[in-house]
């Protein structure tokens, strides 16, 4: 906890001062999204303030779960005009910038709403709102959102609890990746505290596979590319497989995480045509460099481990832009495990 900044006193007076509270977060929407919505959704509504949730898109399966804490809504046209009539205030969670909310980013200027942002991307260069409580050291958005509740000293109730901790395994998978850090591990025990069952929430994040899905990462994997001396890892997925198993560019999510395990990796590339002509590129590092700066000098975004990027093209046009940026990058990492000098 880095203790109440100009930003977080702030984003406690932004909430004195509104009572409907509308809370949205990026297309796509992931753990920390979702579970940031739902904890931020619970703790307004304790404080006797109306709260809607809306998205650009549907909640993901392995997600469902949330919402039995709190209802959210799927764009469409008529409720978000409806949605944005009835807030006074719009929270914008885990979103690097505007165009991430999809479909709801056009209503911001025409129903002149005051908006809050809470995010921790470190390509988040500028907050788009009145107020933004921004931290690229907090491992997840969830996180951030724990601490302003602790500040502001509302109790946390086990659902509360259920849906940070959710938003902390997603952003850290599962406490294993180079952002995990002692106050994550921290705001784990204090969540613990409160009641909830890892083990179980574990369970619901992740056992929402279906066949067709782990068929589908068996074909890419199979054909899995290993570069640049063993330290880049590349996987390829094409439109017609996703059309075969049924699937959407949602769905890769996790298959560029299990190269991760191969030793002496740095860098994970996947390029998922999800579509002909429409690539998404999703990039991780094991710890070592940076890679986040590849992905936003093209448009995208993410943390200097997790980024990704939505190219126009073929896999081909997308590799031509991406690989000779990794190639550079590991060509100027030292050897792995000689204890180098510097
Ligand atoms: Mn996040």
């Amino acid at each position: 906890m880095t203790g109440a900044t100009p930003e977080r006193r702030a984003f406690h007076e932004f909430l004195a001062r509104h009572r409907r509270f509308l809370l949205t977060t990026h297309i796509n929407p992931d753990g920390d999204g979702l579970g940031s919505e739902v904890a931020l959704a619970l703790w307004l509504r304790a404080s006797g303030r109306e709260v809607a949730v809306l998205n650009d898109s549907p909640v993901p399966a392995a997600f469902e779960f949330l919402t039995a804490l709190q209802a959210i809504q799927q764009f469409e046209p008529a409720l978000a005009e409806q949605r944005f009539e009835q807030a006074d205030a719009l929270i914008v969670l885990d979103t690097s910038n505007r165009q991430r909310v999809g479909r709801l980013s056009p209503l911001f200027d025409r129903h002149v709403i005051p908006i809050a942002v809470v995010d921790h991307h470190v390509s988040h260069a500028t907050g788009f709102g009145q107020v933004n409580v921004i931290e690229p050291e907090a491992s997840a958005t969830g996180e951030i959102v724990y601490d302003l509740i602790r500040e502001a000293g509302t109790p946390i109730t086990r659902e509360i609890a259920e849906a940070l901790y959710v938003a902390l395994i997603t952003d850290t998978g599962s406490f294993r990746f180079s952002n995990t850090d002692s106050h994550a591990h921290r705001m784990a025990a204090d969540l613990l505290g409160h009641g909830l069952d890892p083990q179980r929430l574990h369970i619901q994040v992740s056992a929402h596979a279906s066949a067709g899905r782990l068929r589908f990462f068996g074909e890419v994997l199979t054909r899995l590319e290993i570069l640049e001396e063993g330290r880049l890892a590349v996987l390829e997925a094409a439109p017609e497989q996703f059309e075969r198993h049924g699937l959407v560019g949602a769905d890769t999510d996790g298959l560029v995480d299990m190269p991760r395990s191969i030793a002496g990796l740095e860098v994970v590339a996947l390029f998922s045509e999800v579509e002909p002509g429409k690539v998404k590129v999703s990039l991780r590092s094991t710890g070592r460099v940076a890679i986040d700066q590849v992905c936003t000098r093209l448009g995208g975004g993410g943390h200097p481990h997790a980024a990704g990027v939505m190219l126009r093209g073929t896999r081909a046009d997308a590799r031509a832009r991406i690989l000779p940026e990794l190639h550079k990058i590991l060509a100027a990492l030292e050897p792995a495990g000689r204890g180098s000098a510097a």
